[in-house]
């Protein structure tokens, strides 16, 4: 069991759990150079900054990429989700958001399970978010702001704005947060931006409220954000399902991996 009951109460309390360096520098290194390669690989996938050809989101590199499969069921990650979410899981849906150095964009207030309702119905809110820190997260490159225990309100609200940015993946400022809403819930819950070094891991809820400001310094913010949903809750979608890229469609229950996902590349866990 990799979290203790201290952990579990404090992820359920709080709607956030940070395990600072989790992962190796080795390790770091083995899924940056995987994004790399990825970021090669054009599509649909590949979401682009505003007005330029840098990247912004890369979506599914775990369908391209070995390193990001194996990390998905490794032991030291699938384990600690299935204590936050005690039933079979597979992975609903998989991102990286590149926040890149000098410019990388905000990320607007927002509760995830809203996008995943109204673009897929999904049921319930049965999902544990992993975010995998590729860089140092500081004060200055963009970190992840949490409203501490918002996950328990449920949802703010329940629409989707007009003129979305796009039909296939539902950008955070197409279900943010009024500036009303938000003052109202940092009055209650305040605001907190877990920190670490590359390698740390924060599990998140899927209604917490969570959003990040745009990235002036010099040093990119690479965060994978992989969701685990419980295999009894598929979407259900009202029209044409979204692409694959987007909602995996593999339901099938995930099994621990033995050894570390680095361990079959070669590499010594550091
Ligand atoms: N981009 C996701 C999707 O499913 C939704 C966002 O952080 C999750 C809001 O399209
Ligand atoms: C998100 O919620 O998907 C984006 C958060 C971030 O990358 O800062
Ligand atoms: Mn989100």
């Amino acid at each position: 069991m990799p979290l203790t009951q201290q952990q579990v109460t404090e992820y359920h309390d709080n709607g956030f759990l940070l395990m600072e360096s989790l992962l190796g520098p080795a390790e770091v290194r083995l899924l940056t150079e995987a994004f790399e390669r990825d970021c090669a690989v054009t599509g649909p996938h590949l979401v682009t900054e505003d007005g330029g050809s840098r990247v912004r989101a890369v979506y599914a590199s775990h369908h391209r990429q070995r390193e990001y499969r194996d990390l998905l069921r490794d032991p030291r990650i699938l384990p600690a989700v299935r204590q936050l979410l005690p039933e079979d899981v597979y992975v609903y849906q998989f991102k990286i958001n590149a926040k890149p150095a000098f410019g990388g964009d905000r990320w607007a207030w927002h509760q995830d399970y809203l996008a995943w309702r109204i673009a897929d119905g999904l049921p319930a809110p049965r999902q544990v978010n992993i975010g995998v820190f590729l860089d140092d997260v500081t004060e200055f490159n963009g970190p992840v702001i949490f409203l501490p225990g918002s996950h328990r309100d449920g949802l703010v609200h329940r629409e989707r704005r007009a003129g979305a940015k796009s039909a296939q993946h539902l950008d955070p400022d197409d279900i943010s947060l009024t500036p009303e809403q938000l003052a109202t819930l940092v009055d209650r819950h305040g605001m907190t931006s877990p920190k670490g070094p590359a390698g740390s891991v924060v599990l998140f809820s899927p209604e917490i409220v969570h959003g990040s400001a745009p990235n002036m310094s010099p040093w990119d913010r690479r965060l994978l954000i992989a969701t685990y949903n419980a295999c009894a809750n598929p979407p259900r979608p009202q029209h044409e399902p979204r692409p694959e890229y987007v909602v995996c469609r593999d339901t099938a229950p995930l099994r621990t991996r033995a050894r570390h996902f680095s361990d079959a590349l070669g590499t010594v866990a550091s």
